[in-house]
Order: structure tokens, then sequence, then C-alpha cells
């Protein structure tokens, strides 16, 4: 048995030949043309335009949307296993993928209307455009419904003015779906969701933010001057907002721990190769149990987090026809997988020990970059609190 096939034994969970072939088509497409070049992104940042565009040619970026509006048209079990491989080659054209298709695509074919679809959800699912997400500002991180962003609203125009930040792909976004406060005294129920254009005036880029990990993922601050927004950019209605960023943030929570497990696999399969070739004290390093059970802690962590992943997937495919929430599932799914890939990563590190820490090899990649998917899109503490919430009946 090859350390592939050793990672996907699945034993209960047959997938389709269909699921089989989009998870090949992307394990090849991650392989061959992300994990060479994703050493040199990541040293120098920049985003991987040349691959994200090939993405969108192979349907990767609307993988759930339907054809009419320019997607794959398959479903969530789809989604997760493409990402999954993608993100095993390299976490920041991940989250460029899961961005683009779960906070953004998602988010207009839930609540956009049909002229939106046509305009924005179509190029942004088809590859021709890039979509992203903006709910954060600097004073306003877990506790998101006290965001100050103001937007004012005159006849059929709103003004937009204010500073977001941590915005992922934004210095390569057309569009960005922003949540801004109409209505400042009504809390939660004051907050709209907007579709705005990159290259409009009164939108600009603040300062990139320099990261840890995934550092070929674009992520900056953005400002609005006056910012004129047409009624016919606002998505749902006025103050809907923290409801459509809740909504959509559950369903990107699937493809955060999508994301985490496959650094997590990629750190597992890396140890597994080390530990059965690396020698010391005149045995393989895997023949001692010191090492031999960290490869089981890390194993059946990750069998673990797939197990939550593919019930949170079917959760949301289900929620296609029935419009029940997957907040749970999603909440669940994105916490242990986050945690395995940052538990994964750092024993990988320490199996691989002098060459885990060192730049020739991409442990130490995966180590910073499984950390981002323990904090975005919802810290484990956030999840914590949503988990806990739901079980105990709180909300
Ligand atoms: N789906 C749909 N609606 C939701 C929802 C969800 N997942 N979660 C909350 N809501 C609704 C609630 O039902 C409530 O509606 P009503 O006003 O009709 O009662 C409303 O939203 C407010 O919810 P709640 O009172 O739970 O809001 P809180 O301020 O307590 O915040 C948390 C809830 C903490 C869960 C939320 O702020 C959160 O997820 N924070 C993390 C934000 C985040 O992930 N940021 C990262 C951004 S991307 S880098």
């Amino acid at each position: 048995m090859t350390t592939s096939e050793a990672s996907h034994p699945t034993p209960n969970f047959q997938l389709s030949p269909e699921h089989e072939m989009i998870r090949q088509a992307a394990r090849d497409f991650a392989q061959n043309e992300i994990a060479p070049i994703a050493p040199e992104f990541d040293e120098s940042g920049k985003f991987p335009h040349e691959t994200i565009a090939k993405m969108g040619e192979m349907g990767f970026m609307g993988i759930e949307i339907p054809e009419e509006y320019g997607g794959a048209g398959l479903d969530t079990l789809a989604y997760v296993l493409a990402l999954e491989e993608i993100c095993k080659a390299d976490a920041a054209h991940g989250t460029i993928m899961s961005v683009n298709n779960s906070l953004f695509c998602y988010g207009l074919l839930r609540f956009g209307t049909e002229e939106q679809k046509q305009k924005y959800l179509k190029p942004a699912a088809s590859g021709q455009a890039l979509g992203a997400y903006s709910l954060t500002e600097p004073m306003s991180g877990s506790d998101a419904g006290t965001m100050r962003s103001r937007a004012t609203r005159e006849g059929d125009t709103y003004t937009l003015n204010g500073r977001k930040s941590w915005v992922s792909s934004a210095p390569a976004a057309n569009f960005i779906v922003v949540f801004i406060v109409t209505e400042p005294e009504m809390k939660h129920q004051g907050i709209t969701a907007f579709i705005v254009e990159t290259d409009k005036p009164g939108f600009s880029l603040g300062k990139p933010e320099p990261k840890l990990g995934i550092r070929a993922s674009a992520t900056s601050e953005i400002l609005f001057e006056n910012y004129q927004c047409s009624e016919e950019n606002r998505l749902g209605e006025e103050g809907e907002g923290f409801k459509i960023a809740m909504t959509v943030l559950d369903a990107g929570r699937i493809g955060i721990a999508s994301q985490a497990l496959g650094i997590a696999e990629a750190a597992y399969e890396a140890s597994v190769e080390y530990a059965r070739e690396r020698e010391a004290f005149g045995k393989k390093i895997g023949q001692f149990q010191g090492i031999g059970f960290k490869i089981a802690d890390m194993k059946t962590r990750i069998e673990a987090s797939r197990l939550l992943i593919y019930q949170a997937a079917l959760a949301k495919e289900r929620s296609k026809d029935t419009g029940e929430r997957f907040t749970l599932e999603a909440s669940m799914a994105k916490l242990f997988a986050s945690e395995t890939a940052v538990y994964c990563s750092n024993e990988a590190v320490q199996i691989h020990a002098g060459m885990g820490y060192s730049k020739e090899l991409p442990v130490e990649r995966y180590y910073r970059d499984a950390k981002i998917t323990e904090i975005y899109e919802g810290t484990s503490e956030i999840q914590r609190l949503v988990i806990s919430r739901m079980e105990l009946g709180l909300r």
C-alpha cells in the first residue's frame, strides 16, 4: 500500500465514480501544477494569477454553482474533496479557491437577484473574475456585530464609508461582498450586505497584511470614501446583512475544515515517509514508539476530521432541499479539523526535527499555514461558543 492510498481508507464511505473523478482531477492538477510552485510563491508572497486562472478553466472556482450560472454544477462533497487536494499541495491556493466558492459564490447563489447572479456570480463561478468577502474591521473581529463602517441612503443610492480589514483576495478581487451598518441603533438588524466593484471610484486598497502563512493569498484592508452603491447592488434586504454573513460563514467553515484536512494530510504523509527512511540509533525512526505513536495520533485525528467534514458536506447538501441550517456540523468540522492541522503540522516538524525547521522541505510551511485555520472564519473559541450554544439550547 502506498502512503497516499493509506491516507484514504474511508471504509464506510464509498465515494461515487463522479466524486472519485473530481478528487483525482484536483489531485493531479494540484500535484503537477501547484506543488512545484508553492515554495516560490510562499517566499515572494505574490498572488498566483496563472494557476488560479487555470483552476477557473477546470471548474474549481464555482464547483457547487449550477452550470447556468457559470459553475460546475456539482455537490458539496465534490467541493470538499477538490479543496482538500488543492490545499494538500498549497493552502494559499486553497484560501483563494475557498473564498471565491463559499464566501462569494454561495452568498450570491443564496441571496442574489437574477440580475446579480448574471452580472457577478457567472463571471466569478466560471473563473473569469474573482470574488471576496469582507466582514471584519480593525475593532470588530469575533464580535462581528460591532462593526462601524457606515452606509447612508439617499433615494436609490447608498454612500459607503469606512475601513474593513483582513480581506482575503482583496488585492486581486473584482467584486467583494461587504457588510456595512445602515441603521446603527438596530445593532445586528442594522447591518446590510452590498456587492462592491473594486474598479469604481471611492474604493481603494489599504495596507496589505503581512502574514505568517498562506502568504500567496493576498490579504489587505479595504477603504471606502464616499463609494456610491446603487440599490441594485444591495445583497438581500436592508438589515439582513448579519444573517447573510453568518449563513455564508457556515458554508465557508466547511471549506476551511477541508483546507485544514489537506494541510494535515500533507504533514502526515511527509512524516510517514520520513519515519520510514530516517535512521537513528541503528533503526528507522518509525520503529521508536515515540515516533510511531505520533503517527497513530495524527492518522486518527485526520480520519475523524474527514468524517466530520463529509458529515457537514452532506448536511449542507440536504439544506438545499430543506432550508435547514448546517451551523452545528460546519462548526464541529472546522473546530476539529483546524486543531488537527495545527497538531499534525507541529508533530511533523518535530518528527523531521532540524529538517522540519528548514526551508529545504515544505514541512515548515505546513506549520505556518495551519495556524490560520484556527483563526479565520471564526476562531476555535467562536466555534466552541457556537456549538455549545446550540447544544445547550441557548440559541
Ligand atoms: N445562520 C443564520 N443566522 C444566524 C447564524 C447562522 N449561522 N448565527 C446567528 N444568526 C442569527 C441569529 O439567529 C440572530 O438572529 P435574531 O436577531 O433573529 O435572533 C442574529 O443572527 C444574531 O445572532 P447572535 O445573537 O447569536 O449574535 P452574536 O453577536 O452573539 O454573535 C457569533 C454570534 C459569535 C457566533 C458571531 O458573531 C460569529 O460567528 N462571530 C465570528 C465572526 C467570524 O467568523 N469572523 C471571521 C470573518 S471571516 S475572516
